[in-house]
């Protein structure tokens, strides 16, 4: 595998310079072996859910209106060429007018260039409203909808492969949606700040959590996970690097040193997941949904 993390593209001159930078990365990543590689959450783009717009279709110049398109075909034809998968973080547009619908969305392309699966982000963070006292908006809410795609598996790449992006993998649900799969390998990709506006408490915390996070949806179902940043100064924003790839155990064999283009290439030898998941998590066995249910209605909540 391989993770692709991105200095951000700031200012931002269009889509040109960002996919010669990410074919580079996926010549380097051919040559070093790898069958996949992983790109950041909106890749072609800055971070730009941190302006205001009165008007969305200000910003349609950030979002895809197909996919592919000519704009990132290059990708499509280089991995073809190459014979390597990908991973893509960008912002969908469909519909038009009223119509319109806005995703944060990933898909899995195969070697042959084909799209394998797409994943639509459920957890947007921030806000929808304009908020005049931060340095900076956090504005997911407002440019786009919750995904409708569930956290769905693919058998891809020898072994059950699923996706998330960013905020999703703070949340120990979406790798226990996955997990229940039997997913053996997830891919994130992030744009995450150094600082989160709306609360600073825990600033000191954020590459801790980033990879606490990522390291307790592997540990907990015995899955790799490929999570790989947009980085640097993008804007008014300092976002963090730290892309990593995690084993089953919760371990990480390779992070990010740089906040820069960098390039991570490790084994994933899938056939590590199915150990713990015919152990300490083979939930078949150890789960116990009835005991989580009976707890849900003594204190009067929906059981996921
Ligand atoms: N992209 C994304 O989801 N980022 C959030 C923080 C956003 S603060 C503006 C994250 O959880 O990393």
């Amino acid at each position: 595998m391989a993770a692709a993390q991105m200095a951000a593209a700031s200012p931002y001159t269009g889509r040109k310079p960002v996919v010669d930078r990410m074919l580079a990365m996926m010549r380097e990543a051919k040559a070093r072996g790898a069958d996949v590689i992983v790109y950041p959450e909106l890749a072609l783009t800055p971070f730009f859910i941190m302006h205001w717009v009165d008007d969305l279709a200000e910003a349609d110049v950030y979002y895809e209106k197909a996919m592919p398109n000519p704009d990132v075909q290059p990708l499509f034809d280089e991995a073809r060429a190459l014979g390597i998968g990908f991973y893509l973080g960008y912002a969908e547009l469909i519909g038009q007018g009223e119509g319109a619908k806005r995703f944060n969305t990933a898909i899995l392309v195969g070697k042959t260039g084909e799209i394998i699966g797409k994943y639509r982000k459920v957890h947007l963070p921030g806000h929808a409203d304009y908020r005049p006292e931060l340095p900076f908006q956090g504005l997911e809410k407002l440019y786009f909808e919750v995904g409708d795609t569930g956290f769905g598996t693919w058998q891809a790449f020898g072994g059950v492969v699923g996706m998330c992006i960013c905020n999703d993998r703070r949340w120990p649900e979406t790798y226990r949606v996955m997990g229940l799969q039997g997913v053996e390998l997830v891919m994130v990709g992030y744009n995450t700040p150094t600082s989160v506006p709306w609360d600073t408490t825990f600033d000191h915390l954020t590459e801790f959590h980033n990879h606490l996070s990522v390291q307790a949806g592997a540990y907990q179902n015995s899955s790799w996970v490929v999570s790989v940043a947009k980085t640097g100064r993008d804007g008014p924003l300092d976002l963090i690097g730290g892309s990593c790839i995690v084993s089953p155990g919760g371990e990480i064999v390779m992070t990010a040193q740089t906040r820069e283009d960098e390039l991570l290439v490790a084994a994933c030898d899938l056939d590590l997941a199915q150990k713990y998941k015919r152990s300490v998590f083979d939930f078949s066995q150890h789960r116990r949904t009835e005991h989580y249910r009976a707890i849900c209605d003594q204190i009067g909540v929906a059981a996921a």
